[in-house]
C-alpha cells in the first residue's frame, strides 16, 4: 500500500493488517461500545476522520480503528497484544500537534487518551498535581485555579490538547520564560512500553538522584517508545496580580532592545515576552473583525505579561517600563490592559494567530530556534524567495498569501508561517530544505518546541549529529524493538 497522501512512503510490510479477530480482542479488553471506533467490521468513516486528520488539514492517515482505553491496565493489554501481533500504533491526545505526528500515516491503530481524563491528586503544600494523560490542559488549569495554583504551561490549543500530549511533545508555550520547560516541571511519569511493561515512575518528589532519569525520554519522545498514561507535575502558586501590555515598534532591532529593557526593569515579574510581526497582526484583525489594540501600523508588535503578588506595585512597574521605552524611542506606541477583558483581548492578538493563518486553506509551519539577533531575517529571506519564485502574491493566482513571523522571542523561538490559499508542492520545494539549511548554517534548531513528527523526519540531521541520531535509534530499538510505536515518524 502506498498512501495517496504520501506517494514517497510505503507501508511497512512487517505490520499486520487489522482483522475482525483483532477487533474482537480489543472489544474484550475495553468492554464498552463507546470505547472503540470500529471501521474494520463496518463503515465508520465519518467518525474516523477526526482521528485521521491533523489540525492543519495537512496530514491524513487511513486508520480504521480507534481505541479509547480508560486506564493503564487496558493500555498495557492493548500494546502487548499489538506488539505480539505486529500491529502498528499511534498514540493520540487532543490531536493538536503541528508536525503530523499525532495522526496515522497508513492504517496504524489510533490509541486515544480521550477517556483517561481523571485528576488523581493535588498537594496544596508542595504544588504537585497527579493526573491521567487525557486531561485537557484547560481543565487541569481550571482545577488548579480554584486552588490558587497554575499549570506551568499555557498555549493556544489549551481547550483541546491533553496533558499527556503536551508532555509527549514537550510543548513550550507562552510562559516558558517564567516556568521553564516540562523537562524541569514534570516530576514523574507513568507510561506503557510496547511489551506491556508499566513504567511506574509517577513520583512527586522534586529531587531524586537515584540513577538514570528515564522519564525524560518520554518528554518530547512523541510517542515513539511508549504511551504516557499519567503524569505528575510541579505547579506554582497562581500570581495574584497579572498585567499585560501591547506595543508597536519600528524595527526588529527595537524588539531586541525592548526585550533587554523588559528583563532589566521587570525582572522577577516578567512572565511572557512575545513578538508578532505586523503581517500577522493585520491578518488576526481581518479574520477576527477586531481593530488592532493600538492605532497606527507598525512592522512589529510585542506583548508583555507580568505576574506577581502585588497588583499596585506590578502595574506601576509595567506602566513605568512602558513610558520609559517610549521616551527612549524604543517603542512607538503602546497600551496596558485595565481589566481581565482587556487582558484577554490583548492576548487574543497573539494566541489567535495560528487560527487566523489557517483561515484560507493551509499553512506551512516552521518552528525554529536561533540566536535572537538573526531570527527575523529568516522571515524576510523566505518572503523574498517565494516572491522571486512567483509563488507569493496578493491575488488568487498565487498559492502563497504571505510569509509571517511571530513567537516566543523571550525564548529565542520563532514561528515562521507561510499562509496558503491552497497547499502547493512547488511552495514546499522552495521552502524545504532551504529553511533547514538556513537554520543549520546558524547552528540553530529546526524544531524548538513542536517536535519532528512526520514533517521533519527527513531533516533531523540538520540539527542533530550522526552520533546523536545513532544514540536515539539505540533507545528506540531497546524499548520498541518491533517498531510498532508511531512508525514512519522521525525515528
Ligand atoms: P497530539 O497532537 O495528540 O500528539 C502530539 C504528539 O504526541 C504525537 O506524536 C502523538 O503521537 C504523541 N502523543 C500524544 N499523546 C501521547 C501519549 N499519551 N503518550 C505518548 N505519546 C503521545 N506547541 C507548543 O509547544 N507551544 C505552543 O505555544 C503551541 N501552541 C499551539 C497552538 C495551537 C492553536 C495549536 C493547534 C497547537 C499548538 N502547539 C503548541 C502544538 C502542540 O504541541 C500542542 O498543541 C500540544 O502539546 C499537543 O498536545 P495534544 O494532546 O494535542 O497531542
Ligand atoms: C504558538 O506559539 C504555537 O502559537 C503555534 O506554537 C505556532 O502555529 C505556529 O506556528
Ligand atoms: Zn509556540
Amino acid at each position: 500500500l502506498t498512501s495517496e497522501t504520501y506517494p514517497n512512503l510505503k507501508r511497512d510490510p512487517r505490520f499486520a493488517t487489522i482483522t475482525e479477530d483483532h477487533v474482537s480482542f480489543f472489544k474484550g479488553v475495553l468492554g464498552s461500545e463507546t470505547a472503540i471506533i470500529d471501521g474494520v467490521s463496518k463503515d465508520a468513516s465519518d467518525e474516523l476522520v477526526a482521528f485521521n486528520q491533523d489540525w492543519m488539514n495537512k496530514y491524513r492517515g487511513q486508520s480504521s480503528l480507534v481505541l479509547k482505553p480508560e486506564n493503564t491496565n487496558q493500555v498495557s493489554k492493548i500494546l502487548k497484544y499489538c506488539n505480539e501481533n505486529s500491529l502498528a500504533v499511534v498514540p493520540q491526545g487532543g490531536n493538536t500537534g503541528l508536525v503530523g505526528g499525532s495522526v496515522p500515516v497508513f492504517d496504524e491503530i489510533v490509541v486515544s487518551t480521550q477517556r483517561m481524563n481523571k485528576i488523581k491528586s493535588f498537594d496544596e503544600v508542595s504544588g504537585s498535581l497527579v493526573l491521567e494523560a487525557g486531561v485537557v490542559l484547560e481543565v487541569a488549569d481550571g482545577y488548579l485555579a480554584e486552588r490558587g495554583h497554575i499549570f506551568p504551561l499555557d498555549l493556544g490549543a489549551k481547550g483541546s490538547c491533553h496533558v499527556g500530549g503536551n508532555v509527549a511533545a514537550n510543548a513550550g508555550g507562552l510562559r516558558l520564560l517564567r516556568y521553564g520547560s516540562l523537562h524541569g516541571s514534570v516530576l514523574g511519569i507513568e507510561a506503557v512500553l510496547p511489551d506491556g511493561t508499566i513504567v511506574d515512575d509517577l513520583g512527586t518528589l522534586r529531587k531524586n538522584n537515584t540513577g538514570y532519569d528515564i522519564k525524560q525520554l518520554f518528554i518530547g519522545g512523541e510517542g515513539t517508545i511508549g504511551m504516557i498514561t499519567g503524569i505528575s507535575i510541579l505547579c506554582p502558586r497562581r500570581s495574584a496580580a497579572m498585567n499585560v501590555c501591547y506595543f508597536g515598534l519600528e524595527s526588529y532591532e527595537q524588539v531586541q532592545n525592548a526585550f533587554q529593557e523588559a528583563k532589566k526593569q521587570l525582572s522577577e515579574i516578567l512572565s511572557a515576552f512575545e513578538m508578532m510581526d505586523g503581517h500577522t497582526q493585520n491578518l488576526v484583525s481581518k479574520v477576527s473583525g477586531k481593530p488592532l489594540p493600538i492605532e497606527g501600523e507598525y512592522p512589529f508588535y510585542c506583548l508583555i505579561e507580568t505576574s506577581g503578588s502585588n497588583s499596585e506595585h506590578d502595574s506601576e512597574k509595567l506602566q513605568t517600563f512602558l513610558e520609559d521605552v517610549m521616551e527612549k524611542g524604543i517603542v512607538q506606541d503602546g497600551t496596558m490592559a485595565q481589566d481581565q477583558t482587556q487582558i484577554l483581548n490583548l492576548w487574543s492578538f497573539r494566541e489567535r494567530i495560528p487560527e487566523a493563518l489557517q483561515h484560507w486553506g493551509g499553512v506551512y509551519k516552521y518552528d525554529v530556534s536561533i540566536p535572537i539577533q538573526d531570527m527575523y531575517k529568516l522571515v524576510e529571506d523566505t518572503r523574498a524567495r517565494l516572491t522571486k519564485a512567483g509563488l507569493l502574491g496578493d491575488d488568487d493566482s498565487y498559492p502563497a498569501i504571505d510569509a509571517l513571523g511571530y513567537g516566543h522571542i523571550g525564548d529565542s523561538n520563532l514561528h515562521l508561517n507561510v499562509a496558503m490559499r491552497r497547499y502547493d508542492k512547488r511552495v514546499e520545494k522552495e521552502l524545504e530544505p532551504f529553511i533547514y539549511e538556513w537554520i543549520a548554517g546558524r547552528k540553530g534548531s529546526i524544531s524548538a518546541e513542536h517536535g519532528l513528527g512526520l514533517q521533519k523526519k527527513p531533516y533531523i540531521q540538520y540539527s542533530r549529529s550522526e552520533t546523536m541520531v545513532g544514540l536515539m535509534k539505540q533507545i528506540k530499538n531497546l524499548y520498541d524493538p518491533n517498531g510498532i510505536m508511531n512508525p514512519y515518524k522521525y525515528i
